[in-house]
């Protein structure tokens, strides 16, 4: 078998014509490989296993040089023994690397559909959204059913022009009920992307307090966009020790701040690249989805902070803050043993870690 038929069969879809783009493609063939196990490790609950994998990803991702052979991976951060196994799996072996978060993904990409929904459906037979649809043995939840009816419009990313267009729709909802709510765009858009699979908000007033029953004020200003919309609030008190963890599973245990996960109809017309455009059915608008979180202002630094992201780069600092300093920081505080070091912006937050400030450009982990 040639060096190249063999990695033709490591990686059918990469084009390679020669050696020398074998080589230049090799970190990418790991990368790969390393985020399949994580998520196949996050699936089956190993975390110990998935964040190890997530860091050999991203130390790959981060470095400023091509790496042209196996000993220019040699002295690497956070490439521990598991991750070299599996670098000389890649190396001597022909082993396509399939998660089954890949197999599943076609129900996974709809909005309101886990792993374990996912693994269900496929494991009774189903391959095709159709399927799906017509599969009437099917119980589906409130979310799922907006997830299937406007799917093609949320698999399809969201471009910078069309979050600041919600941005201003969501601006000016909350402004009608304090004039001088806090409202910014986090999360991916945040930290410089042009593209994301939604738009996430943090939203708060300048006086501790006054946020409380804002959401439900602003979900009833949107009642034209809101095609479909999920609020959560927490009854019971919040804890640090519930929270606090270096790796939230998904959104809803990052924090419990009051928070909406909906999707919102944007008029085509309001963003400018796209103000002619309408679809064969003549629909003249796209449905996005949208995550609205609202902490009192004494937290506004830190949900701010734990929502502009990247995953990996939260975790990091997280684990910097718990292993270096021994301190806790979550969404809502950072903990110095028992006493909470308040902090009116992300620069606070940074210096109580003794860390240079990084801009949210910078945090693309
Ligand atoms: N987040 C986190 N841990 C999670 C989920 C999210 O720390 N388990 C944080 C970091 C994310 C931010 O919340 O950047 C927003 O979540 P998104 O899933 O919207 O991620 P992004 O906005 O970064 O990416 P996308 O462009 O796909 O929306
Ligand atoms: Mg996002």
């Amino acid at each position: 078998v040639s060096v190249e038929s063999r990695h033709r069969l490591v990686y059918p879809t990469y084009k390679m014509g020669n050696i020398s783009v074998i080589v230049s493609s090799l970190c990418f063939i790991m990368q790969d490989a390393f985020d399949v196990l994580a998520e196949h490790f996050e699936f089956n609950e190993n975390k110990g296993h998935c964040l190890a994998f997530m860091r050999a990803s991203s130390v790959l991702k981060s470095l400023s040089y091509t790496i042209r052979n196996y000993r220019d991976l040699e002295g690497l951060a956070c490439l521990g023994p598991q991750t070299k196994a599996v670098i000389q799996v890649i190396r001597h072996c022909c082993v396509i690397f399939i998660s089954c978060s890949q197999l599943y993904f076609l129900f996974t990409s709809i909005f309101g559909v886990g792993l374990k929904t996912a693994e269900k459906w496929y494991r009774k037979g189903l391959r095709s959204l159709d399927e799906v649809k017509a599969d009437t043995s099917l119980r589906f939840t409130k979310m799922q059913k907006a997830g299937l009816l406007y799917y093609d419009d949320i698999i399809s990313s969201v471009s910078w022009e069309e979050a600041k267009a919600v941005g201003q729709i969501v601006k000016d909802a909350c402004r009608r009920f304090d004039p001088d709510a806090a409202v910014v765009i986090t999360g991916g858009f945040r930290r410089g992307k042009e593209f994301g699979h939604d738009v996430d908000f943090i939203i708060t007033t300048p006086e501790n307090g006054k946020e409380v029953g804002l959401l439900q004020k602003v979900l009833s200003e949107l009642t034209y966009q809101l095609l479909y919309h999920r609020p959560h609030s927490f009854s019971h008190p919040y804890s640090i020790a519930q929270v606090c963890s270096e790796s939230p599973t998904n959104l809803m245990s990052m924090d419990h701040f009051e928070k909406c996960f909906a999707i919102l109809k944007l008029k085509k017309e309001l963003v400018s690249s796209k103000q002619s455009e309408k679809d064969i059915n003549g629909k003249d608008w796209k449905a996005i989805r949208v995550d609205l979180v609202i902490p009192p202002m004494n937290c506004y630094a830190f949900a701010l902070l734990g929502w502009s992201g990247s995953r990996q780069f939260e975790r990091d600092l997280r684990r910097y803050a718990n292993v270096e300093k021994k301190m806790l920081l979550d969404n809502h505080g950072l903990y110095d043993k028992t006493t909470f070091l308040s902090a009116k912006t992300e620069e606070d937050i940074f210096a109580h870690l003794g860390l240079e400030y990084l801009d949210p450009s910078e945090r693309n982990a």
